[in-house]
């Protein structure tokens, strides 16, 4: 039903339709559609004899098998997608001439791919790394990629770093190992010799690189890119997503206990609330700096390292995005969806960011090699809903059948059509920007404070966020297995916070260099460089940022968590009905786990179907544990030591727990010290559980 009233309203879920196939009630077929009738057996001389070559039945069927693999992304290889569409609040049109930005009556469908960086496509969903947050607009002015990530700054500022930033973070030539994990030594040898990543490492050792759901983290643009109005005028902007259910993550601990339980867990997520209606809601915010501002931060607008910080200037929300109907088949949508920061739409264009003048290259390069043809563009989730027509002809696989004797322009002989389109229709013009500058390998001195902001960073966050990233370096470098790399490290983190190097230093057993050795010398070219392009830092407008800071997110909604119900026999009904019922009013999901499948026997009743065994579940994989009461159920689970490793491991990962009656003696079993612990609930409405899981965890407990 939620699917069919996405459809209705959607223009790509239409243009989607007559490509989708359903073998409902259909004969089984060859591709030539040639009705099959023993797809059990291959052509033989006798029942014992040889196969025979003539069986174009059997080839076909195996060919088409051994050509199903293509290659996966060089990165961001694992992923999940799902439809939806984006509305804008109120015209943009001071900013922009962008139709899906200047028409809030217009719903752009959208397609959207959130994914991990390093991992190859089987990996877990829960590795510490940056999420990609792509999002396809089919706009009525063709296709608008955002192609972003979860991480508002990134690694390098050159796009000429990007293959050895690669090259060290993914699995280790000779061996392949890690798989989907940077702690290991050549990512950090690569790390500790550029020290523009310092911003970005505060980023990935956070909290944000392991989050609870796509549906609970940020998106960035990134860049700055720039919005052209319809009289040409241009100012500087950029992209934010801020989810509605806030933005909220996992314990390290968890992580990996959800790698091994879950590796999908994300996957699934995002599946699974749309399927339920649970849709994820995004809002667009923008920054906007008018071109004559352009040189009034301390830091390079250029500069994809860097941040504007929204107390500097503000997000401004415009605009929402629903993700409300799943892909019908991974692989011919999820995989085969093809983004592009170079799909751009009038209104829109880029800036010199170095970053991203060197991806507007490399994405239509990659699809070439990826999907295999320059006619990727025709695979329908990839098709614009707007017109497509020009001379483009020919290749591999070419679906569309151009009619016409003429493929050229200008001509005659077809009229001159297609014909161009000026700006009164729509056609894209480039940005007009005045450039008159010397041809150089080099970057503007601008790019050169690498610390400051990354002590923003750190110096935004909780304390148990600082904990967190502390321990996150611990186990990164405790991987490295080199000692010149720790030293670097700890003196390019020496330089973002003196604290926190000290921290590190410790747990690796280390001191932290007097004199951190500045590897720039390593980064700039051969001939040196001038003092003002060494690593400086440059004081920034603020101190502190709230926005860093996921202890500032919203937290006032339970929609879509999970919440575990321990029980056994004997347990009593009353407990169960009451608290589940307020559970799913306030959009919670409840799920019933036992010692045993089937009925649980209630104190009173026909019972409960278990929806897991203790075998089966997990904690990690839940928000919140809940323990009714019942004499013979808590006995039973005191001795599970399932149900203790449940209840001590939800303690441990600071998550809400309410039990009634005696419950509370399976928190004692645990080992639990329930009296006075935060988020722990020995009675009480149910409402105050409810109020004790949206705040997500109790970090406090950690200590
Ligand atoms: Fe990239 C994929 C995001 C820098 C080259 N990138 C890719 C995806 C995301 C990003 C989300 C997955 C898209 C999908 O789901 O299909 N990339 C970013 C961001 C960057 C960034 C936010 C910096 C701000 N990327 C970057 C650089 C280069 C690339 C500097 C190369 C010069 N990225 C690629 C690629 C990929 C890709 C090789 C792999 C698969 C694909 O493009 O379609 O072209």
């Amino acid at each position: 039903m939620a699917r069919k009233k996405a459809e209705q309203l959607n223009k790509k879920a239409e243009q989607l339709a007559p490509h989708t196939e359903d073998g409902a009630d259909q004969f089984l077929t060859t591709n030539q559609g040639l009705r099959i009738n023993d797809n059990q057996n291959s052509l033989k001389a006798g029942e014992r004899g040889p196969s025979l070559l003539e069986d174009f039945i059997l080839r076909e069927k195996i060919t088409h098998f051994d050509h199903e693999r293509i290659p996966e992304r060089i990165v961001h290889a694992r992923g999940a997608g799902a439809y939806g569409y984006f509305q804008v609040y109120e015209s943009l049109s001071d900013y922009t001439r962008a139709g899906f930005l200047t028409d809030p009556a217009r719903r752009t469908p959208v397609f959207v791919r959130f994914s991990t960086v390093a991992g190859s496509r089987g990996s877990t969903d829960l590795a510490r790394d940056v999420r990609g947050f792509a999002v396809k607009f089919y706009t009525e002015e063709g296709n608008y990629d955002l192609v972003g990530n979860n991480v508002p700054v990134f690694f390098i500022q050159d796009a000429m770093k990007f293959p050895d930033f690669v090259h060290a973070v993914k699995p280790e030539p000779h061996n392949e190992i890690p798989q989907a994990a940077s702690a290991h030594d050549t990512f950090w040898d690569f790390i500790s010799l550029a020290p523009e990543s310092m911003h970005m490492i505060m980023w990935v050792m956070s909290d944000r690189a392991i989050p609870r759901s796509y549906r609970m983290m940020e998106g960035f643009g990134v860049h700055t890119f720039r919005l052209i109005n319809a009289a040409g005028k241009g100012c500087f902007v950029k992209f934010h997503w801020k989810p509605l259910l806030g933005v909220h993550s996992v314990t390290w601990e968890e992580a990996q206990l959800i790698s091994g339980k879950d590796p999908d867990f994300h996957r699934r997520d995002l599946w699974n609330a749309i399927e339920s209606g649970n849709y994820p809601e995004y809002e667009l915010g923008i920054q906007i700096v008018q071109e004559e501002d352009e040189h009034n931060f301390p830091f390079d607008l250029l500069d994809p390292t860097k941040i504007i910080p929204e107390e500097v200037v503000p997000v401004k929300r415009i605009g929402k995005m629903v993700l409300n109907r799943n892909p019908d088949n991974f692989f011919a949508e999820t995989e085969q969806v093809a983004f592009h920061p170079g799909h751009l739409v009038p209104g829109i264009d880029f800036t010199n960011d170095p970053l991203l003048q060197g991806r507007l290259f490399s994405y239509l390069d990659t699809q070439l090699s990826r999907l295999g043809s320059p006619n990727f563009h025709e695979i329908p989730v990839n098709r614009a809903i707007s017109p497509v027509h020009n001379n483009q002809r020919d290749g591999h696989m070419r679906q569309t059948i151009n009619r016409g004797g003429t493929s050229y322009e200008p001509n005659t002989l077809g009229a001159g059509c297609p014909f161009q389109a000026g700006t009164a229709d729509r056609g894209f013009s480039s940005y007009a920007e005045k450039i008159d500058a010397h041809k150089v390998r080099g970057r503007s001195s601008g790019f050169f404070d690498h610390f400051s902001q990354a002590a923003l960073f750190y110096y935004s966050q909780s304390e148990a966020e600082k904990r967190h990233l502390i321990n996150a370096l611990c186990f990164e470098l405790g991987k490295v297995t080199i000692t010149d790399i720790r030293l670097r490290m700890l003196g390019l983190l020496s330089q973002v916070n003196k604290d926190l190097a000290a921290a590190v230093a410790e747990a690796l057993g280390l001191a932290v260099p007097a004199q951190p050795e500045h590897p720039v010398n390593r980064i700039i070219p051969a001939d040196g460089a001038p003092e003002q392009f060494q690593p400086h830092t440059v004081e920034q407008p603020v101190e502190k940022s709230e926005a860093l800071s996921m202890a500032n997110t919203i937290k006032d909604t339970v929609r879509s968590r999970q919440v575990a119900f321990l029980v056994a026999d004997g347990v009593l009904s009353m407990e169960i009905t009451e608290m589940k019922e307020a559970l799913l009013r306030a959009g919670a999901q409840v799920e019933l786990i036992a010692p045993h499948l089937g009925t649980v026997k209630a104190s009173t009743g026909s019972g409960f179907e278990a929806d897991e065994s203790l075998l089966g579940a997990a904690s990690v994989l839940f928000d919140a544990v809940y323990i009714p009461g019942g004499t013979d159920s808590t006995n039973t689970l005191q001795q599970h030591p399932e149900a203790l490793r449940f209840v001590s491991e939800a303690y441990r990962h600071c998550k809400a727990i309410a039990v009634s009656g005696d419950g509370a003696a399976v928190l004692k079993a645990a080992g639990v010290p329930a009296a006075e612990a935060p988020g722990i609930l020995l009675s009480g409405p149910p409402k105050a559980f409810i109020t004790a899981i949206a705040q997500h965890r109790f970090w406090e407990r950690e200590r």
